[in-house]
């Protein structure tokens, strides 16, 4: 068992640093952050700026606070952003863009693969009207969390950022796993953050780092996520010492994303054969997959039954449980998830 005596299947949030980045953290050179002085934190950005094709990078604390910096950057009281009813900006992230930047959202229906359509993003756009708030972004999910983990392409990223530029929008992506996508593709990450504006990546969900996240974008966008970051809370002093993490997490980790995919797809072949559960085995491409637990059976019940077999998962609602893979998963580990979830339909 991998994790604090687990298989845990909750999240990629949940990995753990590597002894090399455990290593690089102990001997990171650091500066002050806030006067851009801390040499590794400078490091990192320019290695992600380089990574991903865009002009600079904004070392953040969380993915949560890059989307809302992001916006915070790109809009302002009263703006609209136009975004996936089941995106992790609207459905997870407390209404933030709302709360603290007093920015209106639009959500537009989230299709199965994690797309929004373009006749739905167009017919969202705001004319100039008295009435109405502006549009000003598009936000897009890649992967899709609350879609199965589903990638999107970088033909659909380029159809919508050219639809949001006619209208004079932006485009950003909550990236948290654009790694995961880039890899299910086997395409540079570059080739999908292209179409964008701003992206944000995650350093510490499949990569492995203990902490933090990186926002992308032209060197006047990241200018203002800049001063947006400050204002949430966001500005770090020696920072170094994590940021040394992530530039292992960049360096070392992203192609091994691949095994977690593989191990995604041996488990939900697996349980999309035992009776009573099911599992839409087209839509798992990454590391996240979702099981529907059939009527009667409860997905809180089977989550605490799976649980006493040493193996957890979360519940989503009374019918799905969600499954990850990641860096503290094995081959050995999801054999024994198969006999568990096997197991565990016999108690709950
Ligand atoms: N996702 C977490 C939970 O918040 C649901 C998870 O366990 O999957 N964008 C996407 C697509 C995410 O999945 C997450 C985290 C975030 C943003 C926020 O990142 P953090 O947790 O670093 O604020």
């Amino acid at each position: 068992m991998s994790l604090n005596g687990w298989i845990d299947l909750r999240s990629d949030t949940l990995t753990q640093p590597t002894e090399a980045m455990r290593r690089a953290m102990y001997e990171a050179e650091v500066g002050d952050d806030v006067y851009r002085e801390d040499p590794t934190v400078r490091r990192l950005e320019a290695y992600a700026a380089d990574l991903l094709g865009k002009e600079a990078a904004l070392f953040v604390t969380s993915g949560t606070q890059g989307n809302l910096a992001a916006m915070l950057a790109h809009a302002g009281r009263g703006d609209e952003v136009i975004l996936g009813d089941r995106s992790h900006i609207h459905i997870f992230e407390q209404g933030g863009i709302a709360a603290l930047g007093g920015i209106h959202p639009r959500p537009v229906p989230n299709q199965p693969d994690g797309t929004l359509r373009l006749e739905d993003i167009e017919a969202a756009i705001r004319p100039e009207n008295i009435h109405f708030p502006r549009s000003r972004v598009v936000a897009l999910e890649n992967t899709h969390n609350l879609c199965h983990g589903s990638p999107l392409s970088v033909p659909y990223t380029r159809a919508v950022a050219d639809l949001a530029h006619r209208h004079g929008l932006q485009l950003h992506i909550d990236g948290a796993r654009l790694f995961n996508a880039a890899i299910a593709q086997g395409i540079p990450a570059r080739a999908l953050a292209a179409p964008a504006d701003s992206v944000m990546i995650s350093l510490s969900k499949g990569l492995a780092a203990p902490v933090g996240s990186l926002l992308l974008g032209s060197r006047a966008f990241i200018e203002e996520a800049r001063r947006a970051r400050k204002v949430l809370g966001g500005g770090m002093r020696q920072a170094g010492v994590i940021a040394a993490a992530g530039l292992v997490a960049l360096t070392q980790m992203i192609d091994r994303l691949a095994e977690d995919h593989v191990r995604a797809r041996r488990l939900a072949e697996a349980l999309a054969t035992m009776p009573g559960l099911r599992v839409d085995l087209e839509r798992v491409k990454t590391n996240i997959f979702y099981v529907y637990l059939e009527p009667p059976r409860d997905a809180h019940a089977y989550r605490e039954a799976l649980k006493a077999h040493g193996v957890r998962v979360l519940a989503m609602d009374a019918h799905t449980i969600r499954v990850v893979t990641h860096y503290h998963i094995t081959d050995d580990d999801i054999t024994q998830a198969i006999r568990a979830f096997r197991a565990a339909l016999h108690d709950a």
